[in-house]
């Protein structure tokens, strides 16, 4: 059976960090009750990809926290991560699906209705839905409204988080959205004490259910 609990999803950024110091980063987020963790490298080459992934899967198999890939099934293959995740101009989810296998974790991205309908009818187990604040982020997205991400929560039976710019003192425009987590890179992988932040995050999700 497949662990599957997006509760508090820590996505990171290893950019303007040491190995050592990205590392370490990771490890106090996994201390701070995350429950899912997705590595997303944008500017490293399939071995430097790799390598890392390599680490931070020995990091996060220690504190039994489902490893997920950004974009990358080949990475995710390679180092037996837990899932991949895919966006809307990566590998289709139902590829992704025929070629990870049933056992795995698949979340895709979605920013509309037909989108998330889709890529559950594909196989998806989850969905980030975003951006719903600006963020400082690198990434290419548009803002998704609290409206649209509660539609989504209705048409999907599949686990829906949300993602863009949260951090402990702006979620509060999800309560009563009906989702299943949040998703943060920066509130946690910036924080002074990622560990701290993480709780703290966590604890204002739970807060708003
Ligand atoms: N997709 C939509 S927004 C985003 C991604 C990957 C980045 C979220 O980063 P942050 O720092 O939590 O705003
Ligand atoms: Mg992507």
């Amino acid at each position: 059976m497949k662990q599957l609990d997006t509760t508090m999803y820590f996505i990171t950024d290893s950019t303007n960090y040491s190995e050592d110091e990205f590392l370490y980063r990771v490890e106090e987020a996994c201390k701070g009750c995350i429950t899912l963790i997705q590595l997303r490298e944008k500017d490293r080459t399939t071995r430097e990809y790799l390598a890392l992934a390599e680490k931070v899967h020995e990091i996060t198999m220690r504190y039994d926290i489902p490893l997920i890939i950004d974009d990358r099934l080949d990475v995710a293959l390679a180092v037996n991560a837990e899932g991949v995740h895919v966006g809307q101009s990566d590998m289709p989810v139902k590829i992704a699906r025929k070629l990870m296998g049933d056992d795995k974790i698949i979340g895709a991205t979605a920013k509309t209705v037909p989108q998330a309908i889709e890529a559950y009818e594909q196989g998806a187990d989850y969905l980030g839905v975003g951006a719903i604040y600006p963020t400082t982020t690198k990434v290419k997205t548009v803002l998704t409204s609290v409206d649209t991400l509660k539609e989504i929560v209705k048409a999907v039976p599949i686990k829906v988080n949300a993602i863009g710019g949260l951090n402990k003192n702006n979620i509060h425009v999800l309560r009563g959205s009906g989702i299943d987590g949040i998703c943060a890179v920066s509130a946690i992988m910036k924080a002074d004490n990622p560990c701290i932040a993480a709780k703290e995050l966590r604890v204002a999700f739970n807060e708003l259910q």
